[in-house]
């Protein structure tokens, strides 16, 4: 199988400065190596140029960068559903933003296909605003929104045959705020906060999960946010919020999610490696990646668990 790697430095989500970096710090840490080890072909075909786009206002004054998170949303979606034809996707963000391009860009693909699209959102954050809800401003805040096919993204590309709310699940939730906390409360969305992962483990709520896209012989995009991990194994991101998950239950989602063979595409967003620490979360992001592609510890074809 090929990887396609596609570099998204979006940085214009969020008002921290870095995340444009990330593209080059998964680079540096090695992650078409990781790849290239467990046998896949990598094809790197750089890093996306968002598409100009005129300047526009929105009623809600704190929005901002609107127009260049349209750009990028556009380029995205149509350097993903290309990518998607080739191979595995793997989006280096950049902030989370870009899943509103990359994931429109994989649920055009799955259309195409004739197959249902599953989002699997790993994040200390639901990103369930939308333009007009938001008051931070930032952009990366809204991207499930669309996803799910919220009203109030007019100014957006219409997003391609939206999920249904029981194709997305959030593992790893700890900061809502109150809009989207209301928004979330009718929706069918599977929501694990970090409340369910202590009571119930993250392996259950997951396989759960997997199960329902194996049903229904369903496409799924994995996105992971650097803050779905705790801030003291992964401090290179401007949003850390304290509980979150361990090293080893971020693994556990990877091998889960290999074995399951369901994941056709994949986003790495978050990472500002201007707050990194000499490279450490860089790296171990690029170690989940390699084990959501089947690097294993031990590995005996009829090992049971
Ligand atoms: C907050 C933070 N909900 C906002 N969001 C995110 O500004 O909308 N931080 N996604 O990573
Ligand atoms: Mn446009
Ligand atoms: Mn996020
Ligand atoms: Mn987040």
């Amino acid at each position: 199988q090929t990887c396609i790697l596609i570099g998204a430095p979006v940085d214009s989500g969020q008002k921290r400065a870095g995340c444009l970096m990330g593209p080059a710090a998964f680079r540096v840490a090695g992650l078409a190596e990781a790849l290239t080890g467990l046998g896949y072909k990598v094809i790197d075909r750089g890093d996306v140029v968002p598409r100009p786009h005129p300047p526009m206002d929105h009623p809600n004054l704190a929005v901002h960068h609107l127009a260049e998170t349209l750009g990028w949303t556009e380029a995205l979606t149509e350097v993903g559903q290309a990518a998607g034809a080739l191979g595995f996707p793997i989006f280096l963000g950049g902030d989370h933003s870009l899943s509103l391009g990359s994931v429109a860009g994989m649920a055009a693909r799955a259309q195409a296909f004739g197959r249902p699209l599953f989002l699997l959102w790993l994040d200390a954050h639901t990103d369930f605003h939308t333009p007009d809800t938001t008051q931070s401003g930032n952009l990366h805040g809204i991207p499930v929104a669309y996803i799910a096919g919220r009203t109030g993204f007019e100014m957006f590309p219409p997003f391609p045959a939206p999920l249904p709310g029981h194709r997305i699940c959030m593992l790893g939730i700890r900061s809502v705020d109150p809009e989207e906390h209301a928004a979330l409360i009718p929706e069918e969305i599977e929501i694990a906060d970090m409340r369910v992962l202590d009571e119930r483990g993250i392996g259950a709520p997951l396989r759960d999960f997997l199960d329902r896209v194996r049903a229904e012989n369903g496409m799924l995009h994995v996105s992971l946010d650097v803050d779905f991990l705790d801030p003291s194994i992964a401090p290179a991101v401007g949003t850390t919020v304290p509980g979150g998950t361990t090293f080893r239950e971020a693994h556990l989602v990877m091998e889960l999610l290999h074995e399951s063979g369901l994941v056709t595409s994949l986003d790495l967003v978050e990472l500002n490696p201007f707050l990194d620490e000499r490279g450490r979360t860089a790296r171990l992001m690029v170690e989940l990646v390699a084990s959501l592609m089947g690097r294993k510890v031990f590995d005996r074809p009829t090992r049971q668990f």
